[in-house]
């Protein structure tokens, strides 16, 4: 299948992420990606550079201030102390209940943390040209599915479905299924499904699809009780206003059997199917593998085939889009497996 990827992922490389107060090495690191670029090479797939670029998708999905503040990050980081070139900046104060979002302060990390809903989300030097180049190859996978193909595939990081419309977070800046959602309606669809395999809940997809009819959201992910972002994703989440019916989460607790993770794929392919979409983006998030090191799904590598093939029964044009999953070294042979079990099933 055609795999879309940029080498500009690897400017987005911050060194370091909070745990329990240390510093401990970033889970979601650039290895991943080549991990996954090396997987579908050795399998001939046709891996391609994104051709369309999305800044004016980026605005239909997004906040401008939001994007504005994103794209200068660094360079504001840097005109605070040239030193701050070896540091990473994190928010330390956020505008939570009874505060005001709605001005922008002048201090730095006062914007950081409006913008941000944890401290988990480093930003490095090229974060935005990486995030900016995963929304590209987006924007571009809708173009590949107008043109005819059937299915695409998003090689890209950092991941996007934590990002809502005006913040980052879980490792997320640009919410790439969104933007992939909004470029297919753009060319013509008219019902775009998103079903989000992620073991994390994609709240940020979640928010900004939520009043809307024309984006179904579907979501199978660790319950949010125990598991990250634990403040969205719980099954009484259904949509609103013209949305309502339009959401659909079937949280499963942390361990829950490979079997029950099946049945829940199965009411979420029952639930697109009765939607009839126009075209289908998942949000792949491969951390549901029994190996992963911050997740407690337990599938294996054959299950990502099984997936695959499941997905291409629902018949329908499919992008994929990568999102987490740190077992970095069998994340490849994972992202291929769904892929192949796509192609074959
Ligand atoms: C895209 C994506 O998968 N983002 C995940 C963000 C998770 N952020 C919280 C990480 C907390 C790590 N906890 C480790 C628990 C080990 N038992
Ligand atoms: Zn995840």
């Amino acid at each position: 299948m055609q795999v879309l990827h940029s080498p500009s992922h690897r400017a987005h490389a911050p060194a370091f992420e909070f745990f329990r107060g240390e510093r401990v090495p970033c889970f979601e690191t650039p290895q991943r990606a080549e991990f996954v670029l090396q997987a579908f090479q050795a399998r001939g797939h046709d891996i391609r550079a994104p051709q369309d670029d999305s800044s004016a998708l980026l605005p239909q999905v997004h906040q401008p201030r939001y994007l504005a503040f994103l794209q200068s990050a660094w360079t504001q980081w840097l005109a605070l102390d040239p030193s701050n070139g070896e540091r990473q900046p994190f928010p330390s104060v956020w505008p939570v209940r009874s505060l005001r979002s709605d001005v922008e302060p002048d201090n730095f990390t006062a914007r950081l943390g409006l913008y941000s809903m944890d401290n988990g989300s480093p930003l490095s030097a090229g974060t935005w040209v990486a995030a900016k180049a995963g929304a590209d190859a987006a924007a571009s996978a809708a173009g590949v599915l107008a043109r005819g193909e059937r299915r695409v595939f998003c090689l890209t990081r950092p991941p996007g479905h934590h990002a809502g419309a005006d913040f980052m977070g879980g490792y997320c800046f640009i919410n790439n299924a969104a933007v992939a959602a909004q470029a297919l309606l753009g060319r013509g669809c008219q019902r775009v499904a998103v079903l989000d395999v992620d073991y994390h809940h994609g709240n940020g997809t979640q928010s900004i699809f939520y009043e809307r009819a024309d984006v179904l959201v579907t979501s199978l992910h660790g319950d949010p009780r125990t598991e990250y972002p634990f403040y969205l994703g719980h099954a009484d989440e259904c949509g609103a206003a013209a949305g309502l019916g339009f959401n659909l989460n079937l949280p499963l607790p942390a361990g829950a059997p490979v079997a029950t993770w099946f049945d829940a794929l199965e009411t979420a392919c029952a639930r697109i199917r009765r939607f009839a979409p126009d075209a289908l983006v998942v949000s792949l998030g491969l951390d549901t593998f029994a190996g992963d090191p911050i997740s407690s799904f337990k599938l294996q590598a054959s299950d990502f085939s099984r997936l695959g093939a499941r997905l291409k029964r629902l018949q329908c044009p499919t992008a994929f889009v990568l999102e987490g999953g740190y077992a970095a070294s069998e994340l490849g042979i994972n992202a291929a497996n769904v892929a192949d079990g796509f192609e074959q099933g």
